[in-house]
């Protein structure tokens, strides 16, 4: 999966050292394959990354030196199946990990099998974060590797109908904006804040870390999940569908996108999930090598209506600060019934991994905050529960960086990412006519013909969930 992109296979190469001369180690246990993050300890050079990555930057020793000694080696802390670890799926340790030991399940098979059965339709949506990485791998400039461009490769590799995640980012704004200000009207100077809950990395940490704070976690679904409900729903019957003979597809720049789409919570009623497979960018990376796409000789062509259609605020969700920023945007909106310049909350951008936007709604002023990074994360939390810090709103991401740091990426040995890729997003913003998620057009027909209003009965059947242990 590494092959052409492992710095140990460089190496070798260079001192054309051709052969293992050591016998395969054999694993110490058998790795659940089922599970997001697979490891494969025959590949692993003992640097010790993941141990450094998930213990320092996102304070969760999963890994850890087994059988100190001659014979150590890098497993799961106590050698305990991943499972019953508090793993959060951030990936962090496979784009820190230099050569293919640590790597995402594939799901391409499955998806391929979709694509091939006439019975169905395949959707496919693309994360915000997409957008800015996916050339990488094909040694794209950001401004040619255009979600255009990717969305006539994605017609060409077999899927009915590309659609953008950008689109459901728009509607959890529409919802968590609204949340928010229902949550403000009985909050206390002293109670915690209202979290951010599209995150899966921050709410499986959430889960493991911190239960009692569950119920402080926004019950919007996040942007991937909105975009299975209302795809398995309101689209498949206009378009004369069962939600069964619809294969909903996403790519995504994370692995724990992966757990959170096979939630029970997020299934429907009749047990299928609304989104069936998630890609990370990689593997959609290697779907294409594998069909011979130079992405550059395919043109650009529009995302299909009318779940194709974003405005700049759900591009930005890509970046640590863009959720928040978005939703403060149309919150502005929602108790001054007018348009906010679209810069007003610019406090929230940049890649430091705490960040404080102050601002007043209605008259009640506002203390926002943005995180990014699982440790920046505890200590914030840890700070608001010793009342050293306060906060009415706090966007969590589990990624340094937000999304576009995520740990479904491509990978460039001993490079952080996120702050190179993070400004495509905001150009994009900048050039988008509509910048406000309630100016979304197609957001202002679901509302009209299906959901009526943020917060109805049936918005909250389909896209609100409870977060428990
Ligand atoms: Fe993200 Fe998302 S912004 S979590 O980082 O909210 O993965 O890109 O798709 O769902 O939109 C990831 C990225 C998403 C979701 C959106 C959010
Ligand atoms: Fe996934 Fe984004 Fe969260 Fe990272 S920050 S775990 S990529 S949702």
């Amino acid at each position: 999966m590494r092959s052409g992109n492992c710095t140990l296979q460089t190496l070798s190469n260079a001192t054309h050292v051709r052969d293992n001369p050591y016998p395969k180690e054999i694993d110490a246990f058998k790795w659940d394959m089922n599970f997001p993050l697979i490891r494969d300890n025959s590949k692993c050079i003992k640097c010790m990354r993941c141990v450094q990555v998930c213990d320092h930057m996102q304070t969760l020793h999963v890994w850890d030196v087994l059988n100190p000694g001659p014979h150590n080696f890098i497993g799961t802390r106590e050698n305990k199946p991943i499972c019953d670890l508090n793993c959060s799926l951030c990936g962090q340790c496979i784009t820190h990990c230099p050569v293919g030991a640590l790597t995402a399940r594939d799901d391409i098979d499955k998806v391929q099998q979709a694509i091939a059965d006439p019975n169905v339709t395949t959707v496919v949506q693309i994360a915000p974060a997409i957008r800015t990485a996916y050339g990488e791998a094909f040694g794209l400039k950001p401004e040619e590797a255009t979600v255009q461009r990717l969305a006539t490769i994605l017609h060409h590799m077999g899927f009915d109908y590309v659609f953008d995640t950008s689109f459901s980012a728009d509607l959890t704004i529409m919802e968590e904006s609204s949340e928010f200000l229902e949550f403000m009207k009985t909050k206390k100077p002293n109670d915690m804040p209202l979290f951010t809950s599209c995150c899966p990395g921050w709410v499986r940490f959430a889960k493991s870390e911190y239960p009692e704070l569950l119920g402080q976690l926004s019950t919007s679904k996040s942007p991937q999940q909105m975009f299975g409900a209302v795809t398995k729903t309101w689209w498949a019957k206009n378009h004369d569908l069962t939600p069964e003979q619809v294969v909903s597809v996403s790519i995504m720049p994370c692995v724990a996108k992966k757990s959170e789409a096979a939630m029970p919570s997020m299934t429907r009623t009749d047990g299928t999930p609304d989104v069936d497979y998630v890609l990370t960018t990689r593997e959609m990376n290697r779907m294409m090598k594998s069909e011979f796409i130079e992405p550059l000789n395919f043109p650009e062509s529009q995302l299909d209506d009318p779940l194709g259609i974003a405005t700049g605020a759900g591009m930005i969700f890509g970046s640590t600060g863009g959720v928040m920023e978005a939703a403060l945007r149309t919150g502005y909106y929602f108790v001054n019934h007018e348009k906010p310049d679209a810069d007003t909350f610019k406090a929230a951008r940049g890649e430091d991994g705490l960040k404080e936007v102050n601002t007043e709604l209605n008259g009640v002023p506002v203390h926002a905050l943005v995180v990014s990074g699982l440790g920046n994360t505890r200590r914030l939390i840890e700070d608001l529960k010793a009342g050293r810090r306060h906060a009415d709103f706090v966007e969590v991401m589990a990624c340094p960086g937000g999304c576009v740091g995520g740990g479904g990426q491509p990978i460039h040995d001993g490079c952080e990412m996120a702050g190179y890729r993070a400004p495509t997003l905001y150009k994009l913003d900048r050039q988008t006519k509509l910048r406000c998620s309630y100016e979304n057009p197609s957001i202002k027909t679901v509302y009209k013909e299906y959901l009526t209003a943020p917060l109805s009965p049936l918005a909250e059947e389909l896209l609100h969930t409870e977060h428990v242990a």
